[in-house]
């Protein structure tokens, strides 16, 4: 099984969730500082004030990356390293991060893929409203500007949003995610204000010359219903339009679903939408970028769900024999494909970058100091060879990032949760790739997963 030539296939991470140096060289506080440093908020109370060292630990983790052939880092910008208080003149000590790091990259040959926004809103603007106000969107399209004109150029690709809808409704809506707010109604007003920050930033960069990909980022999950019974199937209706089309609508047809604004007239007059917008949150776009874990599988609840679909009556079933990863999610491969078909056959051709996959199993080093994590090396193969059968179908599928490249702070819950292909030791900061770290630099030098019968 092989993939297109050119195939990019890459490692992410985020800011927040590896830099650590939370007070140094200027950087002002976001909203995931002031979160995790509330008490209940995050499990154990971890923060990501130290996190994986990466901001002191940069030049290790880039001959990291290049010792394992890796093709493509998807990283972060702290907006707060860059505007402090989330306006006016740029930190310049923040941008020679970056800069370090983008010409790191170019130095070892792996492409930079940069994303804008994964979620550490500088608090200065929460406190004037945070995504529920109109002034934040048209405060990300500036700072979009300023680190466009600061690496325009040694870019590979630019991705203005990660997953708006965690960020709406995981962090307005349930509250499990900073900010922290509980309310329907600023989940949606916040929704509309990142899509809206997404164009205006789009906007901006375009504006300032080059020749740079720009795209953004969605969670996506497909949704099915746990029966043919009409209340599961209305359940399923309901989150597919909360958790797909409340977004691909309006990026791909200029236009929010009919059903979702029935759906939350009770909570929202969408006073918000003003003429033209639509159309910004619409312009066109040189990728999208997919982050896929599991589809849900839903049923018709007694009562509003919280956390994962807030202000709905369903719940999420995790389906009979389905294995879970650590995080509780099932493990649905077959739904990757499913998901990269109907992106192509009802929205876009634009290239398709999964800019997310992978999972969290329990991992430890054993006495010899190896992490022999199979149960990854299987999940990850099982969905490469997803994502192949969606670009047999004629998916554009131009890239796959796995996340993430190190073990790192998993928001809420903290660092109880592994992700990476590479263990991190926290108390030593001793980085060791695990057994699927060294699978995934073979699957890279053959340009796809080894055959089965190897
Ligand atoms: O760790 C997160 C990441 O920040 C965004 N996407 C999902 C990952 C796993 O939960």
């Amino acid at each position: 099984m092989r993939f297109p030539e050119n195939f990019l296939w890459g490692v992410a991470t985020a800011a927040y969730q590896i830099e650590g140096a939370v007070n140094e060289d200027g950087r002002g506080p976001s909203i995931w500082d002031t979160f995790s440093h509330t008490p209940g908020k995050v499990l154990h109370s971890d923060t990501g004030d130290i996190a994986c060292d990466h901001y002191h630990r940069l030049e290790e983790d880039l001959d990291l990356m290049a010792s394992l052939g890796i093709r493509a880092y998807r990283f972060s910008v702290a907006w707060p390293r860059i505007q402090p208080e989330g306006s006016g003149l740029a930190n310049q000590k923040g941008l020679d991060f970056y800069r370090r790091l983008v010409a790191g990259l170019r130095e070892r040959s792996i492409e930079p893929t940069l994303t804008l926004y994964h979620w550490d809103l500088p608090q200065a603007l929460e406190d004037r409203g945070g995504w529920t106000v109109r002034e934040t969107s048209e405060r990300f399209a500036e700072y979009a500007g300023i680190v466009y004109e600061a690496l325009k150029g040694e870019v590979g690709a630019w991705i203005t949003l990660n997953e708006p809808w965690v960020s709406a409704w995981l962090g307005y809506g349930a509250g499990v995610h900073a900010p922290g707010r509980r309310d329907i109604s600023e989940a949606l007003a916040a929704t509309h204000h990142l899509l809206l920050g997404h164009g205006l930033a789009v906007e901006n960069m375009r504006s300032l010359g080059g020749n740079d990909r720009i795209g953004i980022t969605l969670n996506l999950s497909p949704v099915r219903a746990a029966s043919e019974d009409a209340a599961d199937t209305e359940a399923a209706r309901l989150v597919d339009g909360n958790a797909n089309r409340l977004y691909l609508d309006p990026l791909f047809r200029g236009a929010y679903p009919e059903d979702m604004l029935q759906h939350y007239a009770s909570e929202s007059d969408f006073s918000f939408v003003r003429d033209g917008d639509l159309e910004t949150i619409a312009a066109p776009l040189d990728f999208l970028g997919v982050n896929y874990y599991m589809r849900h599988t839903v049923r018709a609840a007694a009562e509003e769900g919280r956390s994962r679909f807030p202000g709905m009556r369903a719940e999420m079933l995790i389906p009979p024999g389905a294995q879970t990863t650590a995080m509780g999610w099932p493990v649905e491969p077959d739904a990757l494909t499913e998901l990269l078909v109907r992106i192509d056959r009802e929205y876009t051709q634009v290239p398709i970058y999964i800019t997310e996959n992978g999972a969290a199993f329990y991992d430890y080093a054993d006495p010899e100091g190896d992490v022999d994590d199979e149960e990854r090396i299987e999940f990850l193969d099982s969905h490469f060879r997803a994502a192949h059968e969606a670009i047999e179908q004629g998916v554009n599928l131009a890239a796959y990032f796995v996340w993430s490249l190190l073990d790192n702070f998993e928001w809420a819950e903290g660092y109880s949760k592994r992700f990476g292909i590479v263990y991190v030791d926290y108390p030593t900061q001793r980085r060791i790739p695990k057994m699927s770290a060294r699978w995934y630099a073979d699957v890279i030098r053959r340009n796809g997963p080894p055959d089965t019968n190897e």
